[in-house]
């Protein structure tokens, strides 16, 4: 082993610490990748879905201006990006009844909104919003269900690319992030959740997903903020 080696080695084992609760995370950038969930037009831009079912998209958009400066830093340092977008196939052959049902809203997944047919690939409402818009070479993971890996060919990529830590953003904290943490969790990826990078329409539940996440000594992962990854970063 040559002293650079050993140095390296000693700086990997050494590793950066990123400020986390319920404690610090061994951060290693070069095996983890930033994981941005769901930060489509229908779920975060005035008329689109969740607008429709009655919800404030100014909660969801508080998110837009850290994950905005976390991305850029991220994408600087030359670090892997992967974007998510729930959705279905224009012929809804992979809609199932039951989700399609659920809500009793006056529309549903599939019909037309004001950005095109809601959460169906390739319709405006669909698509990621300008301010994170994905770059060439970033993995856009087209997912049916909440969680990121379900259906997906997340996974495959993440082992591809010797990921084994994720900075999970976007929204909604409660819903498709608690899954796509829990569900990256069992696979054996350390989760970090940046607090001001993730949202819900209602306070609570912002509180109890995160609270959820590092409960029982980070029972799911870790909960920080975007100034200690870029912290760690610099
Ligand atoms: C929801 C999501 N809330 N991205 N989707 O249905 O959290």
């Amino acid at each position: 082993m040559t002293a650079a080696t050993g140095r390296n080695l000693m700086k990997k084992k050494a590793g950066r610490k990123i400020d986390a609760e319920p404690y610090a995370f061994d951060f290693d950038p070069g095996a983890c990748a930033l994981l941005i969930i769901d930060m489509q037009r229908d779920f975060l831009e005035p008329g689109g879905f969740g607008e429709m079912l009655g919800n404030d998209v100014s909660q969801l958009r508080r998110a837009i201006a850290p994950n905005k400066k976390l991305l850029g830093k991220w994408r600087a340092k030359g670090l892997a990006v992967i974007h998510t977008r729930e959705g279905h196939r224009p012929d809804l052959a992979d809609l199932p009844e039951s989700k399609r049902a659920r809500g009793h809203g006056k529309k549903g997944i599939g019909d037309y909104g004001p950005m095109g047919r809601i959460l169906v690939r390739g319709e405006a409402g669909h698509d990621i919003i300008p301010e994170l818009y994905p770059r060439m070479g970033e993995p856009v993971i087209d997912k049916p269900g909440k969680g990121a890996f379900w259906a997906t060919d997340l996974h495959a990529i993440l082992q591809n690319r010797g990921i084994r830590q994720l900075i999970v953003t976007g929204v909604t904290t409660e819903v498709c992030v608690n899954t796509s943490v829990r569900e990256a969790n069992d696979r054996g990826y350390e989760c970090l959740v940046p607090a001001d990078c993730v949202g819900s329409y209602f306070p609570e539940f912002q509180e109890m997903g995160l609270k959820m996440i590092k409960a029982q000594g980070g029972i799911f992962g870790w909960v920080s903020n975007s100034a200690a990854i870029l912290a760690a970063l610099a």
